[in-house]
C-alpha cells in the first residue's frame, strides 16, 4: 500500500476530523463548508480565465455553447447560491448581488439548520487588472423553526451569532480561510488534485504589526481622530514601534488577509460625504470581525464592536477598523 501523507489534510478531512470532538454534531456545518469549497473551486477556474474574456467573448455576449457569458460577479453569485440550495445544510442565503434574501423552498432546505450571507466576489473592479479578489461568507444558525421558510429574522442577526465565517482569496495562490469558535484555519488550493489542503493551521493575528491600510485619497474627508491616527502612523520611527508602512490594495479580502497573517490595521472610515463608509456590515464586515476576533484581533466601527451591531437592513453599511489588538488599542486613543 502506498504511504499516505497524513500531514496534509484536505478541507473535507479536516472538517470531519473536527466533528469527532463535538458531541451530537450532525455534520451539517462540514457539509456547508464543503459546498462553499466546491463553489470556490468553480469560481477560481473562471477568475483564472478572466484575461481571456476578450478572446472568448465579453460579458454580456454569447459563448460558443450558446450560453450567455456572465459577468464574473454574477457567475460567482450563481455558483454559491446553487451549491447552497442543492446542499443539505442551508435554509437560505443573502448576497451583495441580490436585493432580497432567498429562502430556499424545498423540504430539505426548509429543515436545514443554517443561513449563509456572502459577498460572492468582493473587489471585482480589480479583475481586469489581475489583482487579487475574494469571496466573503458568514454562517448563522437560523432562529426560525426548522420546517418553516427562513425569514428576515434569520438574516438580521448580530455578528456575534455567527457559527462560522470565512473568505476565499483568488490570488497568487487560491486560499480558503475559515473560522469557527475553535480556531481559524487556512487551506491552499492544490491545483494538481483540485482540493483545498490545510496550509495555515490555527492562524493567530500578531498583537502588533507595522502595516496600516487605508484609502489615502479620502484623507481630507475623514474625521479628526482618524486623520490624527494616520498622521501618527506616518510619524512612527524606531523609538515608538515604527516605521509603519502603508499598504492598500483596494480589495478588502487581500488587505485583511495580509494584515491577519503579518499583523496590521485596516480602516474604511466614514467620510464627510458618506458617514457610514462603503463596506457592508452583514457580508463584508461581520465575517472578518468574527475571524479576527477568533484569531486574537479586534474590529470596531469606531464606537462599538462590529460584532455587537444589531443589523436593521440587509445591505447596511458601517465604518470599519480591524486588525491587530495592540494597534486597535492605539487607534482608539485617537477616536
Ligand atoms: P465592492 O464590494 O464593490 O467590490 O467594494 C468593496 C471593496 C473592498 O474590497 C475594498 O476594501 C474597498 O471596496 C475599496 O474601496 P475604495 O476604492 O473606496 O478604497
Ligand atoms: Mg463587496
Amino acid at each position: 500500500m502506498l504511504p499516505v501523507n497524513r500531514k496534509v489534510l484536505t478541507l473535507d478531512e479536516f472538517t470531519i476530523q473536527q466533528l469527532r470532538d463535538v458531541p451530537n454534531a450532525t455534520g451539517e456545518l462540514s457539509s456547508l463548508l464543503r459546498d462553499i469549497g466546491l463553489a470556490a473551486k468553480r469560481v477560481n477556474v473562471e477568475v483564472n480565465k478572466a484575461g481571456l474574456v476578450d478572446i472568448l467573448g465579453d460579458a454580456g455576449s454569447v459563448n460558443i455553447q450558446g450560453e450567455d457569458v456572465k459577468k464574473l460577479d454574477i457567475f460567482a453569485n450563481d455558483q454559491f447560491t446553487g451549491v447552497l440550495q442543492h446542499g443539505i445544510s442551508c435554509a437560505g442565503i443573502a448576497s451583495e448581488e441580490l436585493d432580497e434574501y432567498i429562502a430556499f423552498d424545498d423540504p430539505i432546505s426548509r429543515n436545514s439548520k443554517y443561513v449563509c450571507l456572502f459577498d460572492p466576489l468582493d473587489g471585482s473592479g480589480n479583475i481586469d487588472v489581475n489583482i487579487s479578489i475574494g469571496t466573503i461568507f458568514g454562517v448563522y444558525r437560523r432562529v426560525t423553526e426548522k420546517g418553516q421558510l427562513a425569514n428576515q429574522d434569520d438574516f438580521l442577526q448580530p455578528g456575534t451569532q455567527q457559527v462560522a465565517a470565512g473568505y476565499i482569496i483568488y490570488g497568487s495562490s487560491t486560499m480558503m480561510v475559515y473560522a469557527t469558535r475553535r480556531g481559524v484555519n487556512g487551506f491552499t488550493l492544490d491545483q494538481s488534485i483540485g482540493e483545498f489542503t490545510l496550509s495555515h493551521p490555527d492562524i493567530k493575528c500578531p498583537d502588533f504589526g507595522n502595516i496600516y491600510s487605508v484609502n489615502h485619497g479620502n484623507f481630507y474627508r475623514y474625521g479628526q481622530g482618524v486623520k490624527e491616527y494616520i498622521t501618527a502612523c506616518q510619524k512612527k520611527d524606531k523609538s515608538n514601534g515604527g516605521p509603519y508602512t502603508q499598504r492598500y490594495i483596494g480589495s478588502m479580502v487581500a488587505d485583511v488577509h495580509r494584515n491577519l497573517i503579518k499583523g496590521g490595521i485596516f480602516m474604511y472610515p466614514g467620510t464627510t460625504d458618506k458617514p457610514k463608509g462603503k463596506l457592508r456590515l452583514l457580508y463584508e464586515c461581520n465575517p472578518f470581525a468574527f475571524i479576527l476576533a477568533v484569531a486574537g484581533g479586534r474590529a470596531t466601527d469606531g464606537h462599538q464592536r462590529i460584532l455587537d451591531i444589531k443589523p436593521t437592513e440587509l445591505h447596511q453599511r458601517t465604518p470599519m477598523f480591524i486588525g491587530s489588538k495592540g494597534m486597535m488599542d492605539e487607534l482608539e486613543t485617537y477616536l
